[in-house]
């Protein structure tokens, strides 16, 4: 049976992904990792919590030496928006991070999942139907970070025989804890702000068409993708993982449906306007498909009336259908 460590556990994959692990394997065999960001009543009680700061290698070996750890879900990262205003931060976090999680589960042994992103890609990557294997020349910290992630952990897998097992995520929608600093942001706040105040004004321009998944999605990836027979993983680490891709005024649209006053203006953030514009617009997810079994059951339409559905009570406006 599984002990688990998850580094990040506050953050908005973390503090999801942890529940969802304990709901599986165990409360008590799912130890919560986090640095500086308060978690949740319910992540600090419903199992052990331990503050564990990645880039300190001995605070991640003593959790994993103490709970005999043999699987780590590393989410501790730096979004991309954030790692272009502090990219010395971002490097240290998101490399020196990672490299201290993977030479502890060499050490210990430990099966790691490790998320790249979207934003391993750049400008000379196709755009369109992008593919498994391609350009990857990102002109940011957050996608230098991604891809010297990516080439680490097939380092790691093939040098070393470490489990290592990772996608690459889209923006992920979620609804119970906010995405911080990251490009595809807009598309959690506009479900808050078109519940609270029937308004937005969006950061990313009109026209501009990124991946996206919601969260339960996200998960199912997670889990989906460290049971897989390894016998049929060609990849490995950073399988294109996708489940919708729309611009900002396809998803006001769809809100709209369901709040027929919203309306939406724009003022663009030229920083994050010029990540999003360095990102794919659609990527190809049929190795991750054919490897092993990745389908996800969210659309735009589904997505958008659960998470209206959910923040409305979340937020006890009721007249949001
Ligand atoms: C971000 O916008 O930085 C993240 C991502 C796509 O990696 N959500």
């Amino acid at each position: 049976m599984k002990k688990i460590l998850v580094t990040g556990s506050a953050g908005q994959i973390g503090s999801e992904l942890t529940m969802a692990l304990r709901e599986r394997y165990g409360n008590d065999r799912v130890v919560a990792g986090g640095r500086k960001t308060k978690p949740s009543a319910k992540l600090r009680e419903s199992g052990p919590f331990e503050i564990v700061d990645c880039t300190d290698i001995k605070a991640v070996e003593k959790v994993v030496k103490r709970y005999e750890i043999d699987t780590i879900y590393h989410l501790a990262a730096l979004l991309s928006a954030v790692a272009e205003a502090r990219p010395q931060l971002a490097w240290d976090v998101n490399i020196n991070g990672l490299y201290n999680v993977l030479e502890v589960a060499r050490e210990y042994k430990c099966a790691v999942f490790t998320p790249s992103s979207i934003g391993a890609f750049g400008l000379s990557t196709p755009q369109d139907n992008t593919p498994q294997d391609t350009i990857q020349r990102p002109n940011t910290m957050y996608g230098v970070t991604k891809v010297a992630g990516e080439l680490l952990c097939d380092y790691y897998y093939k040098r070393f025989g470490v489990d290592t097992r990772g996608v690459r995520y889209p923006g992920i929608i979620s609804n119970v804890t906010l995405p911080g600093g990251g490009t595809t942001d807009y598309a959690v706040e506009i479900f808050y702000e078109a519940i609270k105040h029937k308004k937005y004004t969006c950061f990313i321009k009109e026209g501009t068409k990124m991946d996206m998944m919601y969260m339960p999605d996200a998960l199912k990836a997670a889990f989906d993708l460290m049971e897989a027979d390894p016998g049929k993983l060609k990849h490995r680490n950073a399988f294109n993982v996708t489940a919708m891709s729309f611009a900002p005024e396809e998803i006001a649209a769809e809100v709209k449906k369901h709040i027929p006053e919203f309306t939406m203006d724009y003022k663009v953030d030229p920083v994050r306007q010029a990540i999003a514009e360095s990102w794919p617009n659609y990527m190809d997810d049929s190795v991750a498909r054919r490897e092993w079994g990745w389908h996800p059951e969210y659309d735009l339409p589904a997505m958008s009336k659960d998470m209206i559905k959910v923040l409305s009570e979340k937020l006890q406006v009721s007249d949001a259908v």
